[in-house]
């Protein structure tokens, strides 16, 4: 039989409460042995709350949430490095999911995309048209075929990481890692997972995430 792969799940996080169910439930459905390394722009009585979970807690210096992953990744162990939102917004059962097709469709990259399972409320209009926007953009620049470029969800192996540690991130949420490993040739696929409504809490990526959208659009046509 083959070994199982080991997984560190990176959980960028800026107070969002959703994080502390999140670690309870990656220790029950993925096992107690993986490692999850959270990467912290809160205050203080939020961060040691996170201590208390058990889980790796970093403290990010530097700010947004692609520079947050990139801290967390460089710090894991796993052989298969994944990442998830904290805000309970993503189906987490897709990185099980995700670890599970990573190996059957040969990929180096897994994003869950969430555009096959939106439930109500889970993202409005003009979102899902700038969402697909940026990916359809994505798709044309490097001939692929996916329908989220932008997901909070997935699962990477830690060989095509190597390739991009270096690698200075650049504002474009995930899609910066999806970009990065396009450039080189990686193959990217994806499953699909539902998309929740965020429960409490506002949203933390941008101030306008259409100037965030616009600032992504560059990024993906000119990097
Ligand atoms: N450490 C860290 N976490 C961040 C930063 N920006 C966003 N996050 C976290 O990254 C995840 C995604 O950010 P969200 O604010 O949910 O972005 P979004 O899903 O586009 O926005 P909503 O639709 O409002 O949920 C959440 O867990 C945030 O708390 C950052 O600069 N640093
Ligand atoms: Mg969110």
């Amino acid at each position: 039989m083959q070994k199982k792969p080991s997984v560190s799940v990176i959980i960028p996080t800026i107070s969002e409460q959703s994080v502390f169910k999140m670690v309870k439930d990656i220790r029950s459905q993925l096992g107690k042995e993986t490692e999850i390394i959270i990467v912290d722009k809160s205050d203080d009585s939020y961060y040691r709350k996170l201590i208390k979970t058990g889980a790796t807690v970093i403290r990010q210096k530097d700010s947004g949430i692609e520079n947050a992953i990139m801290t967390g990744l460089r710090s894991a162990h796993g052989t298969l490095l994944a990442s998830i939102d904290a805000d309970g917004t993503h189906e987490l059962e897709g990185i099980k999911r995700g670890i599970a097709m990573i190996g059957k469709k040969n990929a180096d990259m897994i994003l869950g995309n969430r555009m096959a399972g939106l439930s109500e409320g889970s993202m409005n209009f003009y979102l899902q048209t700038g969402n697909n926007i940026l990916t359809d953009l994505f798709n044309i620049a490097y001939g692929t075929h996916i329908h989220d470029v932008l997901t909070g969800l997935f699962v990477m192996k830690r060989s095509a990481f190597q390739d991009i540690k270096e690698v200075q991130p650049y504002r474009a949420g995930i899609a910066f890692f999806v970009v990065e490993l396009a450039k080189k040739g990686y193959k990217i696929d994806e499953i699909p997972i539902k998309y929740y409504p965020r429960k409490e809490g506002v949203s933390k990526i941008a101030k306008s995430k259409f100037a965030y959208g616009i600032g992504v659009a560059s990024h993906i046509l000119f990097k």
